[in-house]
């Protein structure tokens, strides 16, 4: 199942979320950043060497940046529809 790492108040996750809710995935999303803190962590690091939300995990495809994601998910899932 995708996963999504970041918190809801985040403009930049608010925008991957809006595109999973356009494409009807199945997700989880993890609280990390702001008041959740984590962002330091070696688990999140690995995923993005940057240190900042959003990042995804599509069985096992990760992509940070929150307009690469929005794109990635498109192509991977819109069928031209988004
Ligand atoms: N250009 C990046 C910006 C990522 C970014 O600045 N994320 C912020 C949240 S909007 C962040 O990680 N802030 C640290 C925190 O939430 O603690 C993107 O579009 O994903």
């Amino acid at each position: 199942m995708l996963k999504v790492w970041g918190r809801s108040n985040s403009i930049n996750v608010q925008k991957v979320m809006w595109a999973v809710a356009e494409l009807g995935l199945e997700y989880e999303r993890i609280d990390v950043g702001g008041k959740f803190g984590g962002l330091d962590s070696p688990e999140l690091l690995a995923r993005n060497p940057h240190g900042l939300i959003p990042v995804i995990n599509d069985d096992g495809t990760i992509v940070w940046e929150s307009h690469a994601i929005v794109r990635y998910l498109a192509a991977q899932y819109g069928d031209g529809s988004l």
